[in-house]
């Protein structure tokens, strides 16, 4: 599958992760990508470092939670607040592909919410999450899984990267940080096969 270049598309990261990926996708991209970049969070060292054009910050007084971490609650609460808000950045849009590592609160609450605005808005609606690695515990899992049930509702096409399966596939003795880079990198191909030539 490929986008058709002339189609207007908008790149959407949520959460650490998610925003973490589409920062990348940034500096690697060049004037043929036409593709416009949003971030999507509440957190300040996320939204405080984001390379996107456009920031849309989930905080409802619009200050930024000084901690990443946050009640499902308040995050959905902060997202039908501004779900207008959210609609009307696909006001111009073709085609949304929205970046995620699912099994923390932001990405996960929030990427099929916002999944749900971009297809009311007519726009054809990907993503491409990551699941998270068995070593961060059944309870976030299970979160993604729940996540999961709701994007595939909505969306197009869902690309899910299982980290577990990443995880296996390679030595035992690999490190964390090492890990999340591989992760990372196979999440960004995830990404960019679907729109770069
Ligand atoms: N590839 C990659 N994945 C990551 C990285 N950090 C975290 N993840 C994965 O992404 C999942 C979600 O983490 P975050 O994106 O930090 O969580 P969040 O959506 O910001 O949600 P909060 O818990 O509210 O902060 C984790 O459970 C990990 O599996 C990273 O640096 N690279
Ligand atoms: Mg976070």
């Amino acid at each position: 599958m490929k986008i058709n270049p002339t189609l207007k598309l908008m790149i959407i990261g949520v959460g650490g992760a998610g925003n973490r990926m589409i920062n990348q996708l940034i500096t690697n991209s060049d004037d043929s990508d036409q593709a416009t970049f949003i971030a999507i969070d509440h957190d300040y060292g996320t939204l405080a470092t984001s390379k996107a054009k456009h920031i849309l910050n989930l905080n409802s007084d619009n200050t930024f939670a000084l901690v990443s971490f946050t009640k499902p609650s308040t995050i959905q609460k902060a997202l039908s607040e501004k779900y207008a808000e959210i609609s009307q950045l696909f006001t111009e849009t073709d085609v949304a592909i929205i970046v995620a590592g699912f099994g923390g609160n932001v990405g996960t609450i929030a990427t099929p919410v916002i999944a749900k605005a971009a297809k009311e808005m007519g726009v054809m609606t990907l993503s491409v999450i990551t699941t998270p690695p068995h070593f961060e515990g059944s309870k976030r899992l299970q979160v993604a899984r729940d996540g999961i049930h709701g994007l595939l509702e909505v969306c197009d096409f869902t690309s899910i990267i299982k980290a577990q399966d990443i995880l296996e596939d390679e030595n035992q003795k690999i490190g964390m940080q090492e890990f999340f880079n591989l992760l990372s990198t196979v999440h960004i191909q995830a990404v960019t096969t679907l729109y770069k030539s």
